[in-house]
């Protein structure tokens, strides 16, 4: 893949980028943006975290870099629209106005090439329909064997302190399930607001959790984020949907091909 031939799609979503955190992965996003071209893109909210910002100044050039690329994306042709999220809820204040070349919406319906209607919006208002700890869905499995160690040396200290035994992993273990299930309804609840439109699908952000599939006949799509999973949704020219892992691609390009590598036309090797 070279520099002058970016990927071409119809559509791009991006989301929950996080600028203004040490956890967003600028670079990553640059690159993409670098290698990829679109008619229509879609920021779908919480691309620049007030709120972290608020408690702690953190910025990089590159997150400098993200938001000039966008801007000349939109200056030169693409249909730029910024859907703002719960932690960059300031720029919610300026719905329906235009920032330079960018629209600013709150939710905006979306019709793909082949005829379907999608309602885009970045999904924190069913926040209060499912009510549980949102971050658990994120941190999810991976801390359970973490706990189950922890567990130990927790219930060690108990014991000297003469209590009785209290299963942290399991209380943790309860507090997953849940984030589970608060996933699962999280989505229901979203793609039951699209039915009610009469729409075909939504696409949205917000729990980190790329996802397309089918929910009683909407498609359900979340383009995940650029925190941890390094994730877009695209639209193809034909219409189709599909869920892009940039990290894959980022790697493949960074692999150098064999033919690449010193062989023995090098003179020094020939003069030993
Ligand atoms: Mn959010």
């Amino acid at each position: 893949m070279s520099e002058d031939t970016p990927l071409k799609f119809r559509s791009i979503w991006i989301s929950d980028v996080h600028l203004g955190t040490s956890g967003c992965q600028a670079d990553y996003l640059l690159d993409f943006l670098k290698h990829t071209d679109c008619e229509y893109l879609y920021l779908v909210g919480d691309i620049i975290d007030g709120w972290a910002l608020k408690r702690n100044w953190y910025w990089k050039q590159s997150h400098n870099d993200v938001i000039q690329k966008v801007l000349r994306k939109a200056r030169k042709g693409t249909h730029v629209t910024y859907v703002p999220g719960n932690h960059d809820e300031g720029a919610r204040q300026f719905l329906g106005l235009m920032f330079g070349d960018i629209r600013i919406e709150d939710e905006v319906i979306h019709t793909t090439a082949d005829g379907r209607r999608f309602l885009v919006l970045h999904g924190d208002k069913f926040d209060g329909v499912v009510q549980c700890a949102k971050w658990l869905a994120i941190v999810g499995d991976r801390l359970y064997g973490f706990t189950l160690k922890l567990n130990h040396w927790f219930n060690r200290a108990r014991a000297r302190l003469g209590l009785g035994y209290w299963s942290l992993s399991q209380y943790l273990k309860l507090k997953v399930k849940t984030a589970v299930s608060f996933v699962g309804k999280f989505e229901e609840a979203v793609a039951a607001e699209a039915r009610h439109l009469n729409l075909d699908g939504v696409i949205c952000g917000h729990i980190h959790k790329a996802e397309m599939r089918d929910i009683g006949g909407i498609l359900y799509c979340n383009d995940g984020d650029w925190v941890e999973s390094l994730t877009a949704l695209v639209e193809h020219a034909s219409g189709e949907l599909e869920i892009v892992t940039w990290q894959k691609f980022y790697t493949e390009q960074q692999t150098v091909p064999a033919a690449a590598t010193p062989t023995a036309t090098n003179p020094v090797g020939i003069a030993a």
